[in-house]
């Protein structure tokens, strides 16, 4: 099997599964700043268009990142970034699904309607209109986890999971575009402090990001 990789928070967030669970994968790299993952060659792969996706060698093509990160867990069980059983899985899910909805989807798509509009404006529908409102919006969803986050260590109490990760890369791409985590919110604070100092986040910057200007 091979990784389609990327610079990008999203393909970071994969690095960095892997190098928590220290699994070595193959990658190819594809150039995201000039589109690459828009041609027709990376699209007939992956519809969705975007990175990362991992290519079995059978030809299957799994894309969406923390889908990858559940097939890739089934066959590397240990250490578990989801869960060792059913209710823990559940819970990984269930924080990495309000993560998503409530915080950083609505970061990156604050990032892509502003910031990165020259980026992403031949790419997909972007509405400038909307990105202040998003950007509203996240930071509402970081005010609600700090509250959700007091007395824990990580999202799911005291064992990393996917959540984090995903919050992690995420909200380090978003410091860098000027979507910062208010000093006011003490738990997410402390929180991306413990995950920033794990050898993985290092470990899973892309050599392209300090050319890019963007953590990712
Ligand atoms: N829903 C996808 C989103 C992936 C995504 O947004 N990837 C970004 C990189 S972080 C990308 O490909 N951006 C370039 C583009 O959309 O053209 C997932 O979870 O994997």
């Amino acid at each position: 099997m091979k990784i389609l990789n990327s610079f990008g928070p999203n393909p970071r967030m994969l690095r960095m599964f892997l190098a928590e669970k220290n699994i070595t994968i193959d990658s190819v790299e594809h150039d995201l700043m000039g589109a690459e993952n828009r041609g027709d060659a990376y699209v007939s792969k992956n519809p969705g268009g975007q990175m990362p996706a991992l290519e079995l060698d059978d030809g299957t093509v799994i894309a969406e990142t923390v889908v990858i990160c559940d097939y890739l867990e089934e066959l590397n069980p240990d250490p578990a970034l989801i869960g060792s059983n059913a209710v823990e899985r559940a819970e990984a899910r269930m924080w990495n699904r309000r993560i998503e909805q409530k915080i950083t989807e609505n970061i990156y798509n604050g990032f892509r309607f502003s910031e990165g509009l020259k980026l992403f404006e031949n790419r997909m529908r972007c509405l400038p209109e909307a990105a202040s409102g998003l950007k509203a919006v996240a930071q509402d969803g970081l005010a609600w986890l700090d509250k959700q986050m007091d007395g824990k260590t990580f999202i799911c109490g005291d064992r990393v999971t996917i959540a984090d990760l995903v919050l992690y890369c995420c909200t380090d791409f978003a410091a860098g575009v000027g979507q910062t985590i208010s000093s006011d919110l003490k738990n997410v604070s402390a929180w991306f402090s413990r995950i920033d100092s794990r050898p993985s986040a290092s470990a899973s910057l892309h050599p392209a990001a300090d050319k890019v200007g963007m953590k990712g």
